[in-house]
């Protein structure tokens, strides 16, 4: 029997697994508190890779003269990186060589990605899959409170607060058992408010639900905001003595009259008066954002305008109150904590701090200006592959770019364009089979590590089962390179965790003093301790800013041609790209789908379960049409679970953040 966590989200619900005979059972871990023992259907099957056939226990090597992968030792396939990285570096520069990371990682993982591309390979090229994450809400927080940690209080907080406000947010299909919250809290007589352009499981547990356009959150705060202030219900104490910038906040929002916020939102002006009268009258407001709202070109912006509501309303660093972003890859917050991040160093530290850069030099053993300087966003590094001046060669732990990065047909185009594509994987994704040298990586069950869950909280997972024969851990993978680099890095977790707490020390992620027997002993570690910003935020005056934002709306909006908006997301029983889930036999399987109202079924002459074309700019899908009254009819929805969404997707970037736009773009659907 061996407590450890789920492979997949950010919740890292405890589970127990048992070993009965060959077989691994999954079992609850009840004592747990984030899900008290709960599981949803991913996590109850998450066994169902162990053992499976499509899993991947040989390293492979394209065959130059045939162009097939064939079998090779560890030995042949590291050694034949490690030279072809050498020959590309002495050639065309240290930059030639990327690493793209995995907000999946462990911890321990996350830091040695980092260290091997700043220190082995010396290349300023490495980012990371939570780019297409939480990274609007990351640098929103960065901005407003100094500080970036999804949740700044334990996620049982959300059971007392008295309004709950969840913009873009499906929890009920995303993180299941984090739904018992929502579902007490009302019991405890308090109100949930959510705001999605479709009526989801989750809208379905509402007291309140607005349905707005794709891409028009931000208007919908200013909105609250402008009727907010109309009824004296801004608090003014908190804002003097707690924050600045109100007074920019409250010229911006003047002109966004409920009228206005319908006519752009498509919310009617009632609703959004009923809400700010709800929100103006409650003692404690809690507003939780996902990627419905952050994953826009303006995802930065619109998190910054719902921190506002949550600041006017004095409510960050109230007890059951305040703002947090709902993370989502199993290792959101702590992957993004450890260098794997173009502009970071280990311990949230700025890459081009030089005190940060001084003292991350020292653990490393290093010279401080060896250390390259910022590097490209995950988008901007895949689109540079392969150009005159980008990189030639691609390594890739932990992410199924093919399928999940947008514009993906683009994507797929510069990854072909590479000298060498080099994917460390479970199981042949779209992206593995693309590659050059594919090598074959343990599972979750099979090794341990750290992952720090959406409230900071770090959590240990521990190897239950000894991995397949011929399977090597992530960590011995970057191991074996560093040392073909002429480098000594350790493959062991707990020794790696106890550098990693040397090297984070006295940054904004501050994870030293953290041990894997406190951990055990504490069913996890908050770093920075449960709840921030109860006497001060994290920039230097202790005050969190208000920062004025503007309405610009989608970077492709919709017109004749393209009437309607596009959206994606995600359905519970499949994970991410699915290179996971997709293989797991106890998991429905229904490939990609378009949901669109049944007023637009009409009008196009589309019937349910049969095929629809969606096309945009970029592409198009052929898909069966699932007919739901729940959507909004000028928008459908895909879910990004198969290949064909993200070729439909737009690459526009958030300026602060460089998250992609996955949320909306012009779409024109026929029968
Ligand atoms: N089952 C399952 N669970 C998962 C994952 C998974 O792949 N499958 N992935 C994990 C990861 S990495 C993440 S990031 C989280 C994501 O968790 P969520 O953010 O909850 O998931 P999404 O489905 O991407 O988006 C949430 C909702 O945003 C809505 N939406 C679309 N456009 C807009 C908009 O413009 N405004 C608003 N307000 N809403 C909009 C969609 O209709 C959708 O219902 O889930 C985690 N949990
Ligand atoms: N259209 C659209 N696209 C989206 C989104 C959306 O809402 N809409 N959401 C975006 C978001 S929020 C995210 S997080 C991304 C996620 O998309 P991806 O980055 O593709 O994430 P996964 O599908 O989890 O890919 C993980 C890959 O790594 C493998 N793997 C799992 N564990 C390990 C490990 O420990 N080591 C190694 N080496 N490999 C491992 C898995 O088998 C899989 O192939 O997708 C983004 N793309
Ligand atoms: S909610 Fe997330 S962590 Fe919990 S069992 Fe499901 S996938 Fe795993
Ligand atoms: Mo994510």
């Amino acid at each position: 029997m061996m407590k450890t966590h789920c492979p997949y989200c950010s919740l890292q619900c405890g589970m127990t697994l048992a070993r009965e005979g060959r077989a691994l059972e999954v079992q609850p871990w009840p004592e747990f508190p984030v899900n008290e023992g709960a599981l949803c259907r991913k996590g109850w099957t998450a066994t169902g890779l162990r053992g499976h056939r499509e899993r991947l226990t040989t390293p492979l090597v394209r065959d130059r003269a045939t162009g097939e992968l064939r079998a090779a030792e560890w030995d042949e396939a590291l050694d034949l990186v490690a030279a072809r990285l050498r020959k590309l570096r002495a050639s065309y520069g240290a930059d030639a060589v990327a690493v793209f990371g995995g907000g999946g990682l462990t911890n321990e993982k996350a830091y040695q990605l980092g260290k091997l591309a700043r220190v082995a390979l010396g290349t300023s090229q490495i980012d990371y899959n939570g780019r297409w994450c939480m990274s609007s809400a990351a640098s929103a927080s960065n901005r407003a409170f100094g500080i970036d940690r999804g949740l700044p209080f334990p996620l049982v907080d959300v059971e007392r607060t008295d309004v709950l406000v969840l913009v873009g947010s499906n929890l009920a299909e995303t993180m299941p058992p984090a739904a018992r919250h929502l579902d007490r809290l009302r019991e405890n007589g308090g109100h949930v408010v959510v705001i999605d352009p479709r009526r989801t499981p989750t809208a379905e547990r509402a007291d309140t639900f607005l349905q707005p356009v794709p891409g028009t959150d931000l208007p919908l705060a200013l909105g609250l905001l402008h009727l907010l202030d109309g009824m004296g219900a801004v608090d003014e104490e908190y804002v003097a003595a707690r924050t600045v910038g109100w007074p920019d906040v409250r010229r911006a929002v003047a002109s966004w009259w409920p009228e206005r916020v319908e006519r752009v939102t498509g919310v009617p002006a009632a609703e959004l008066r009923a809400l700010a009268t709800l929100l103006a009258g409650a003692g404690k407001v809690m507003v939780l954002t996902a990627r419905g709202a952050e994953q826009h070109a303006q995802g930065t912006d619109t998190v910054l305008a719902w921190i506002d509501v949550a600041l006017a309303l004095g409510m960050p660093g109230r007890p059951h109150a305040g703002y947090g972003c709902l993370t989502g890859q199993g290792n959101g917050q702590g992957g993004r904590e450890h260098g794997q991040k173009a502009d970071q160093l280990p311990g949230y530290r700025m890459i081009d701090d030089p005190a940060g850069r001084a003292h991350v030099a020292g653990v490393w053993g290093v010279d401080p200006d060896s250390l390259p300087g910022p590097g490209r966003s995950a988008y901007e590094l895949l689109d540079a592959l392969g150009t005159d001046g980008g990189p030639k060669a691609l390594l890739v732990f932990g992410s199924n770019i093919v399928v999940s990065a947008p514009n993906a047909t683009h994507v797929a185009g510069r990854l072909a364009d590479l000298d060498l594509l080099v994917v460390a994987d479970l199981v042949m994704s779209e992206t593995a089979a693309l590659a050059d040298v594919v090598l074959p990586v343990t599972q979750w069950a099979e090794e341990t590590g750290t992952m720090t869950n959406l409230e900071g909280r770090v959590v240990l997972r521990q190897q239950a089962v000894a991995p397949p024969a011929g399977v090597r851990s992530d960590l011995e993978v970057v191991a074996g390179l560093a040392e073909r680099l002429g480098h000594d890095f350790s493959a062991d977790p707990e020794e790696v965790f106890t550098e990693l707490g040397r090297a984070s020390a006295g940054g904004r992620a501050d994870y030293s003093g953290i041990t894997y027997d406190r951990i055990r002993e504490e069913h996890g570690v908050f770093w920075g301790g449960a709840r921030l910003f109860a006497e001060s935020f994290a920039h230097e005056d202790g005050r969190a800013r208000f920062v004025a934002v503007e309405h610009r709306g989608p970077a492709e909006p919709v017109d004749a041609a393209y009437p309607l908006h596009l959206t994606t997301g995600r359905v519970l029983a499949q994970y991410q790209s699915g290179a996971q889930t997709r293989r797991i036999a106890d998991l429905p399987d229904a490939g990609p789908y378009v949901e669109l109202h049944p007023m637009l079924a009409r009008r196009i002459g589309a019937r349910d379960g049969e095929p629809v074309v969606v096309a945009t700019r970029r592409g198009e899908l052929k898909a069966p049409a699932r007919v739901v009254d729940t959507i909004r009819p000028d928008t459908v929805f895909v879910p990004f679970h198969w290949v064909g969404a993200n070729r439909l997707t737009n690459d526009a970037l958030d300026p602060a953040s460089r998250m992609p736009e996955f949320k909306v773009c012009a779409a024109a659907v026929t029968a």
